[in-house]
């Protein structure tokens, strides 16, 4: 097991590219549902350096396909600088969310960190939607719905540019896990930039266990592999507290195998978890399913494991 032992929480306590408000209150409900502590119980070691700051959300519509465009490039340009800065001292980031349109930061970041020491980047993105729209396709305008999109080198120059290389990645970096909700036009753009999906209908059909084998295939030693969960991939009877849900998602089990798998591969070195809204939670149990998943990454299940 090679995954990082010295992890970093970075907060970012906003809202700036969801539809609904509330995601701001993200990254202080994990700390209350005991997410230092549930990492610690592991013998990790966390600093938790607070929150970052950004821009208020002023709740308007939508101009040319973007939604609080220039909000949402502030927020971003945090989070990348944040997350750079960690992975430069050797720690593992933790990105507590805030919405999923952070993911540009976050991943464009580790894109960066990856260039610098000659890693090879695999992204696992765990989540009920694809988000790879663009200003075009996009029948929201809500930019978490357009992180992959962007970091793809699909979207406006201020976000793409965010970590200096445009793209930040390839699509073919991508493994997602999980998608059950797709629109109509980015569809055809998943298929046409041909991104690796394992769709609920695949795992149906082939279950967790398969779907994780083939997402974490070819995994080396030189390889940094991010995982950047959003809340709603899973079922929303486990995970209600979020902005977009979306029935027919992993259940608890199946959940826990994948994280579990991501364990086993010990090549975790950076994690966002993003899209958790406890303003639409109850009592917090959305972000105490995330904290046990969480623990998961970190090898809480190796009773069995030699
Ligand atoms: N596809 C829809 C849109 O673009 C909804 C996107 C919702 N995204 C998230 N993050 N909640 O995955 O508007
Ligand atoms: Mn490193
Ligand atoms: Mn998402
Ligand atoms: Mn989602």
């Amino acid at each position: 097991m090679t995954t990082l032992r010295s992890v970093s929480l970075v907060g970012a306590p906003t809202d700036i590219g969801a539809g609904a408000r509330g995601a701001s209150m993200g990254p202080e409900a994990l700390r209350v549902a005991g997410l230092t502590e549930a990492l610690q119980s592991h013998g990790v070691d966390v600093a938790d350096r607070g929150n970052l700051l950004g821009p208020a959300n002023p709740w308007l519509p939508p101009v040319d396909g973007y939604r609080h465009l220039n909000e949402v490039t502030a927020w971003n340009s945090a989070v990348h600088d944040a997350v750079y800065a960690e992975l430069k001292l050797g720690r593992m980031p933790i990105l507590l969310g805030g919405d999923h349109c952070l993911g540009i930061g976050s991943i464009s970041a580790v894109a960066r960190h990856c260039r610098d020491t000659g890693k090879k980047l695999r992204i696992l993105w765990l989540d009920a939607h694809a988000d790879f729209n663009t200003s075009a396709l996009t029948p929201s305008g809500n930019i978490h719905g357009m992180p992959v999109a962007c970091l793809s080198g699909f979207g406006p120059q201020q976000l793409i540019g965010i970590g200096g290389k445009v793209p930040a990645i390839s699509p073919k970096w991508v493994r997602q896990v999980g998608i059950r909700s797709v629109d109509a036009g980015e569809k055809r753009f998943v298929h046409e930039q041909d991104l690796e999906v394992f769709d609920m209908r695949y795992i149906d059909e082939m279950g967790m266990r398969h779907a994780m084998e083939l997402a974490l295939a070819t995994l080396d030693a030189n390889t940094h592999l991010h995982v950047s969960f959003d809340v709603d991939f899973l079922d929303p009877d486990i995970a209600p507290g979020v902005g977009t849900t979306v029935p027919g998602g992993p259940s608890y089990r199946e959940a826990q195998l994948c994280m579990e798998m991501i364990a086993d591969t010990g090549f975790m070195a950076s994690l966002d978890v993003m899209e958790l809204n406890p303003a639409l939670d109850l009592q917090n149990k959305t972000a105490k399913v995330a904290v046990d998943l969480i623990e998961s990454l970190f090898g809480k299940s190796t009773l069995m494991r030699k």
